[in-house]
């Protein structure tokens, strides 16, 4: 019997504190806005809140660009508020989770600056430093072809100390040198110490494979034809010294604490090499996302060059990740959604008015079925969909589609077709998505902010259709619906959380059927993607099944034909 840790069980609701809740009519969300809603979040029937950053910062990267651990980003309030939320959580049996993100910090943060400063500084080495390459023709040329996330080179020309830094995301977030042990015990103190001695539970862990990048630095393969900068991930992902940098941090600070821990893991297709992350004896993280659902339908140069994917391609990715742990002392994830993430809904159902509702459910029971630990991502509760297809590339406001949308208008002279197709992929799997204001109630901007001019980020234009005043008062509500399926996992909590997973006919395009079985329990869980009627063929398992939960209040097609988006959840005990 898999040891019952609060982690493994418990539900994880990430928060994106800019659009959840404005308490100060601001127009961004704020601490005290969260607080507001804990009894809303406890009600749920969610364990742990998974906090994206609050931290000070000049928000290049809303928030993934740090200036000071220590301190709250004041528009969102201050370290008491974040105080105060730990309490509000802990007092209903919560547990709080922080974003860790030191891979890199922002080119303001007190140690760029001084590193910055000259060559012989004390801290220069606290971040990559390199000098320039020049060509045959005398050119500087930056030290290696990377390519950042965020468009561009990798690597930024500092006039001041005549070299250039490193900065896998924004030109504004300077990756730190972890070959530096100094720097290392820096970071532990400022970004890891100072909050779990205020009681947070954990954390999950930003770009974590990406501190050890090894020291030569080498020119990746050409990918992107006709374009200096190549995607480098695989030469910077999982470096030499990632799993003793892993084991050190468990040793240092973790071990001390009863903390979860879970990373993100880009670039990590091998499950062997995973299991070396997560397996509970060599301690490193409890549990790691892995991104290959998500990546669904992302481009080969680029993620924002959307390429059609097949539903049997979704299935073996499930699949796969649910497996790999299978006979080992490992932990997975289970997610669709994030803040990097268009709605999934809109990516792998359908947000048609007539099915999105229908269709947000089956997704609700595709998740509550799965192994590991379930994250869910504020708004997913009520089925909140992409922006419309309408917005204009002004209303986007993520550095990762503006830099890639105006990078191809400069490198093809404003070709109407590349732009189209770049607009296509940013309306399916743009970052902003994820971002717009929570749809609470049917009031102006959503009920998110009392500001007159509306809030940040433009508010989705069927708020008044989607929001969570009106789901719960309706009892077959998407809202409802979830709180009955994350009910529903904790009430068969072998089968669901802990259970072995199995799929069947892998080929199918248009069904999703898989089993779950744990000791005699046997579940089969039979999904209908498509918008028209489908056959179904009940799988032999052992035991006579009962359906346990419909979306559509029971059998809407026949026993052997599933309705479209139908899903069914039968138990066997
Ligand atoms: O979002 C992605 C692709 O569109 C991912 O590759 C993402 O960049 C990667 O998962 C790292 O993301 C994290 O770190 C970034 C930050 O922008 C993201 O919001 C964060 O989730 C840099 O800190």
């Amino acid at each position: 019997v898999p040891d019952r840790i609060w982690w493994k069980d418990g539900t994880v609701y990430q928060i994106y504190p800019a659009s959840y809740k404005d308490s100060n009519n601001d127009g961004l969300g704020d601490i005290p806005g969260i607080i507001s809603k804990i009894d809303y979040i406890k009600d749920l029937g969610v364990d742990i809140v998974w906090l994206s950053p609050m931290y000070d910062s000049p928000q290049h990267d809303m928030g993934y660009d740090i200036s000071n651990y220590e301190a709250v980003y004041p528009p969102y309030g201050t370290v008491a508020d974040v105080e105060t939320l730990i309490e509000a959580c802990h007092s209903r049996g919560l547990r709080l989770i922080l974003d860790l993100v030191i891979n890199h910090t922002s080119d303001e943060h007190q140690w760029f600056k001084e590193s910055r400063r000259s060559k012989t500084d004390p801290k220069r080495d606290w971040y990559i430093w390199r000098p320039a390459r020049y060509a045959a023709d005398g050119t500087r040329m930056p030290p290696n072809n990377w390519r950042s996330f965020f468009s561009g080179s990798a690597w930024q020309w500092d006039e001041h100390t005549q070299e250039y830094y490193l900065h896998l995301f924004a030109t504004q977030q300077t990756d730190l040198n972890w070959e530096n042990a100094t720097t290392r015990r820096a970071i532990y103190d400022s970004a890891m110490e100072f909050w779990l001695q205020k009681g947070v539970d954990g954390f999950r862990v930003d770009t974590v494979n990406m501190y050890s990048k090894g020291t030569e630095l080498p020119d990746a393969p050409v990918i992107d034809q006709g374009i200096f900068e190549q995607p480098a991930s695989s030469l910077f992902c999982n470096g030499p010294r990632m799993h003793e940098f892993l084991r050190e941090m468990n040793t240092q600070v973790l071990s001390k604490y009863d903390t979860m821990t879970v990373g993100e893991l880009p670039s990590t297709p091998d499950p062997k090499h995973v299991l070396r992350y997560v397996g509970s004896g060599d301690k490193q993280l409890d549990m790691i996302f892995q991104f290959d659902i998500v990546d669904l339908g992302g481009g080969k140069t680029h993620k924002y060059e959307y390429e059609a994917y097949q539903l049997s391609e979704m299935k073996a990715i499930v699949a796969k990740w649910q497996q790999f742990i299978d006979g080992s002392d490992g932990w997975t994830t289970v997610f669709c959604e994030n803040h990097d993430q268009g709605r999934s809904v809109s990516r792998f159902a359908s947000d048609s008015p007539e099915w999105r509702e229908r269709s947000s459910k089956m997704l609700a029971m595709m998740m509550c079925a799965m192994t590991g630990t379930l994250f869910i991502y504020q708004g997913q509760e009520i089925g909140m969909i992409n922006a419309p297809a309408a917005w204009p590339i002004e209303d986007y406001k993520d550095i990762e589609s503006l830099n890639y949308y105006h990078s191809v208008a400069g490198r093809t002279n404003n070709n109407p077709e590349a732009l189209a197709h770049v607009m296509k992929s940013i309306q399916i799997l743009g970052r902003d998505h994820a971002r717009l204001p929570m749809q609470w109630d049917s009031t102006p901007y959503a009920g998110f902010t009392g500001k007159k001019e509306g809030a940040w980020m433009r508010t989705h234009d069927l708020y008044k259709e989607i929001n969570v005043a009106s789901q719960l008062k309706a009892p077959d509500s998407v809202l409802n619906f979830w709180k009955k399926m994350l009910q529903t996992r904790k009430a068969h909590k072998d089968l669901f959380i802990h259970g072995r997973f199995e799929a069947f006919d892998m080929d199918n395009q248009e069904t999703f059927v898989f089993g779950k079985t744990f000791g005699k329990d046997r579940a089969v869980v039979a999904l209908n993607f498509t918008d028209s009627n489908q056959p179904f063929r009940m799988p032999q398992v052992q035991g006579r099944l009962q359906l346990l939960v419909s979306n559509v209040g029971g059998v809407d097609g026949t026993e052997d034909m599933l309705s479209p988006y139908e899903g069914r959840v039968y138990l066997a005990l």
